[in-house]
This record gives structure tokens, C-alpha cells and sequence, in this order.
């Protein structure tokens, strides 16, 4: 033994063994079997947090809503912005009872009015004539969504074609200090959401020009990030280049198949290139997992003459299977009305989506089956595949270190029917099964339903009824020992 290039007399080398000996038998007891080693990147804290929201709700709410825009100029009145009776506690009751599990308000549009009275600027509630000036959107919806049980998020646009400093550096400190404002007034906020659009023209304080900015630099993300972490530890930022989670690269609401939770950053930023963001990239230097963004209507904002175009509750179903069932979170947007409530239409259009989605998850069959699979980690019963239909997100199947395509069993007393099967990776030890399927036992042999690629935070298999006393499930590709939180059975009603 050799210590500082100088030789350890024997003995106490023997001394040293001893000692490693106790120590490590007082860390690992006889017999423990520890926790696979975690693959690739990992989620953080405030990560995993998000992934567990799976579903929330955008609020596109502003002057546009009034004027009938979709993006306002920058000049527009303050005295537009007068709902006749915004009612946040019906938004939050609405996402609630949808199944949303928080909202994020556009605290600010592209056009700059701001739905708090901020300090920095007039342009904002504090000068329409909504409840005589004395309103605010911002704090009405974040106590109603505390009150309805749902978690509350930001969107402060990064572009501003109302403010006069826009695309010099005087900007970047007004909207830090307006970011300052919503981090610190308004109770726990759950998401920052950066926009990518950027640049072009407005009214910048009435210059009405054109304004280009190099997305690359002139917002010097990092600083502003660091100054979300302060604030806020536990929110997660949106952006093109997360860096918490990361647009899904289109706004109709459809992640990638396959769909990786992480991505290469280097190199990006808010409003650069969306390559590779609808798949993600595998095996990834960063877990930036997809957020699907789409509305309810055509349109992000209100507009009466889209009320007969609200998407149906199948088509909401669609997305839903398309989007939290390819791992990504769904970011549904229902914006309030002139009145500043949730229209008829959409609320009637969640509330058939809810019941339906419901009525599917409400019990797993495969609770119900007897579990067996090829391999358990240690023969040990906390990674056996019991977990898989506890519903515990702590718990999860897992095998030897060496075993990374092993399969399972769930053999039923009788048959039974399904059309749904749910699949979750155990995240806090990254993404790690690359591909599965899945077979039936029919006629006296299996034969395959499905197969897919990417799992992750969740993965919803949606096909005809299947109708079988087996199940089988086959890891087919990982480069480690797969380890997996849920296996899930569900019929959709007819
Ligand atoms: C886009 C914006 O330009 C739209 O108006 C909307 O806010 C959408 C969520 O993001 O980039």
C-alpha cells in the first residue's frame, strides 16, 4: 500500500482493510440491495415537481382580448381593458373541475400592458377603467387558484412593443424588475414562461418602427435565470431552450414519437432554432423535458366569432393521449371572454374531456392481475413489481444490474378488456428504457398488441380493445437495467 508516494508499514495496511471492512457494513447492511445508479441526466427537485402536474391551463387574457387581436401593436388604450365581470375564482373552478392542476396568467403580452399595476410602467391596470383602476389580474387569479387547489404560473413576454427602452439595455432591467415584482408579490409561482417571439415592429413609446434584437445576446438569459433561482427556487422556466422544460416545437399540442425528456443545450436559446425539440435528443446532456402549448380555440386570445371552433372533447382527448401520454406536460389555454370568465363552450367542452378521461383512469385492471416478472433486483421485495400498480411514485420495478431487457407477466383470473395501457419511468434515476412491447395471450400463445420507443415521466399506448387473461410486457432495448413505476390497464367507455 502506498500513501503520499511513501510505503504503509503491512500492519497498518491490515488496520486500513479492517476499517474499510466496518465502514462499509455499517453503510450497506448484510443483505441490502442498493438502488440502481441513476443514467444519463436527471431531473431536479422543481423538475419532478412539474412532472407530476402533468396537465395545466394557459389564461390569454389582455387588451387583445378587447380589440380583437392576437398580437397588440403596443398602442392600445389602457380604458380598452374593462371586463364586466371577471371572475377569477369561475377560471380557477373551471380549470379545476377540467382536471388542470395550475394556470398560467400572460402576466404581460407582446403588447406590453401589464395585468398588475406594476411600478415600472402606466401602462397597465392601474390606468383602465376596470375596477377603477384599483385591479389586479395577477393577484385575483394567483388567490384563486390557492383557493381551488391549483398551482400558479407566469408568462412575461420578453418582447414589449409598447415600452420605449425596448431592444436597448435600459429594457432588460425594466423587465428584471417587473419579473422582480411577480416573483415577489404574488405567493408561490410554480412556472416562468419565456416566450421565443421576439423583435419587429410597434409602437416603443410611439418611435412606430421596427426593432430587431440578436436573440443570442440581448436578453442575457443567464442572469435573469439566476435571478428566477433566487426568487423562486422551485419554479421552472419555459423556454425554446428550457431550462427546465422546453417547447415542444409546434403549438398543436403534439409531442414527438419517440419523445426524450432531454436535450443537448449547448448552443441554444429562447427564440433560436426548434431542431430536435419535438423529439428531444437521446441520450441528452440535459433533462429539459417538453411542454405542449395549444388552445382550446384557434386563436390564444378570446374572439366571438371562434366560439363554434372550440375543439371537441375527443380532439382533447387526442392531444392528451399525444402529449402527457408521450411524457410531456399539457398546456391547454382557455382564455376568458370580454365579460373575463371561461366561456360556455369551452367549459362544456373540459367538462365531457374530464368525465371521459376519468371515467378511463379511474381503476387499473392490472391491480387486480398476478405480477410476475423475469427479474427482480436482488429478489428484493422493494423493487418487485407490485410497485408498478400501487400508484406510488416512490416505489418502482426494478432488475440486476445486468438484466436490461427483462419481462413481465400479468396473468388475470378471467379475462379482461382494455384498450389503454400507462407506462412511467422511475424518473429520479433518469430515462432509461429505449424501447418495449407488448403482447396478449391469445389462443393458446402471445402474440404482440404494441410497442413504442421512449417512455419517461408517462406513456399511454391507445388502440382497439384488447380482450386476454395475459399481458405481457417486454423491455426490448436499454442501454442500463430498466426501472419502472407504473404498469397500467385501463378501458376508455364506450
Ligand atoms: C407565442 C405567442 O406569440 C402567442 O401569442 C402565444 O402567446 C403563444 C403561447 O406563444 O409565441
Amino acid at each position: 500500500m502506498v500513501f503520499n508516494n511513501r510505503p504503509i508499514p503491512a500492519r497498518l495496511s491490515r488496520a486500513f482493510g479492517v476499517l474499510a471492512c466496518l465502514f462499509l457494513l455499517c453503510a450497506s447492511p448484510a443483505g441490502a440491495v442498493t438502488e440502481p445508479q441513476p443514467f444519463g441526466p436527471t431531473p431536479a427537485k422543481r423538475q419532478l415537481r412539474w412532472h407530476e402536474m402533468e396537465f395545466y391551463g394557459f389564461v390569454h387574457f389582455t387588451v387583445n382580448t378587447f380589440t380583437d387581436r392576437e398580437w397588440g401593436n403596443g398602442d392600445e388604450s389602457e380604458s380598452v381593458f374593462n371586463p364586466t365581470d371577471f371572475d377569477a375564482d369561475q377560471i380557477a373552478s373551471v380549470a379545476k373541475e377540467a382536471g388542470m392542476r395550475g394556470l398560467i396568467l400572460t402576466a404581460k403580452h407582446h403588447d406590453g400592458f401589464c395585468l398588475w399595476p406594476s411600478r415600472y410602467t402606466e401602462h397597465s391596470v392601474k390606468n383602465s377603467p376596470w375596477r377603477n383602476g384599483k385591479g389586479d389580474v395577477v393577484k385575483e387569479l394567483s388567490r384563486a387558484c390557492r383557493r381551488h387547489g391549483l398551482r400558479f404560473g407566469v408568462y412575461l413576454s420578453p418582447w414589449d412593443r409598447n415600452n420605449k427602452d425596448y431592444g436597448r439595455p435600459q429594457y432588460i432591467t425594466y423587465y428584471r424588475n417587473q419579473l422582480r415584482e411577480l416573483l415577489t408579490g404574488y405567493g408561490d409561482i410554480f412556472a416562468v414562461w419565456f416566450d421565443g417571439a421576439n423583435g419587429g415592429d410597434g409602437y416603443y413609446g410611439g418611435a412606430r418602427e421596427t426593432r430587431r434584437i440578436d436573440a443570442r445576446t440581448y436578453y442575457d438569459w443567464e442572469t435573469t435565470r439566476r435571478l428566477v433561482r433566487q426568487l423562486m427556487p422551485m419554479a421552472v422556466m419555459f423556454s425554446d431552450a428550457g431550462p427546465d422544460f422546453r417547447w415542444v416545437g409546434n403549438e398543436s399540442g403534439i409531442a414527438g414519437d419517440p419523445c426524450w425528456e432531454t436535450l443537448n443545450l449547448a448552443g441554444r436559446y429562447p427564440g433560436g432554432s426548434s431542431e430536435g425539440l419535438n423529439s428531444g435528443e437521446r441520450p441528452g446532456t440535459d433533462w429539459v423535458p417538453p411542454e405542449c402549448d395549444v388552445s382550446i380555440r384557434p386563436g390564444w386570445f378570446y374572439h366571438s366569432k371562434e366560439d363554434s371552433k372550440v375543439k371537441s372533447p375527443q380532439k382533447l382527448l387526442d392531444i392528451y393521449y399525444k402529449s402527457v401520454g408521450r411524457g410531456a406536460c399539457l398546456n391547454l389555454n382557455i382564455p376568458p371572454d370580454r365579460r373575463g370568465q371561461i366561456n360556455e363552450n369551452d367549459t362544456r367542452s373540459l367538462r365531457e374531456f374530464h368525465r371521459l378521461l376519468t371515467a378511463t383512469f379511474e381503476s387499473n385492471l392490472a391491480a387486480k392481475a398476478e405480477l410476475a416478472a423475469s427479474n427482480v433486483r436482488g429478489g428484493a421485495k422493494r423493487f418487485g413489481p407490485q410497485n408498478l400498480v400501487q400508484r406510488k411514485s416512490k416505489d418502482y420495478w426494478a432488475t440486476d444490474d445486468n438484466i436490461c431487457t427483462p419481462e413481465l407477466v400479468a396473468t388475470f383470473p378471467s379475462p379482461v378488456t382494455f384498450n389503454v395501457v400507462s407506462l412511467r419511468e422511475y424518473l429520479p434515476l433518469g430515462q432509461r428504457i429505449e424501447a418495449f412491447a407488448l403482447d396478449q395471450w391469445k389462443e393458446g400463445q402471445w402474440v404482440e398488441f404494441a410497442k413504442g420507443t421512449s417512455i419517461g415521466n408517462h406513456r399511454l399506448i391507445r388502440g382497439e380493445p384488447v380482450t386476454t387473461e395475459k399481458v405481457r410486457l417486454r423491455i426490448t432495448k436499454a442501454p442500463v437495467c430498466p426501472a419502472l413505476s407504473e404498469f397500467g390497464l385501463f378501458a376508455e367507455p364506450k
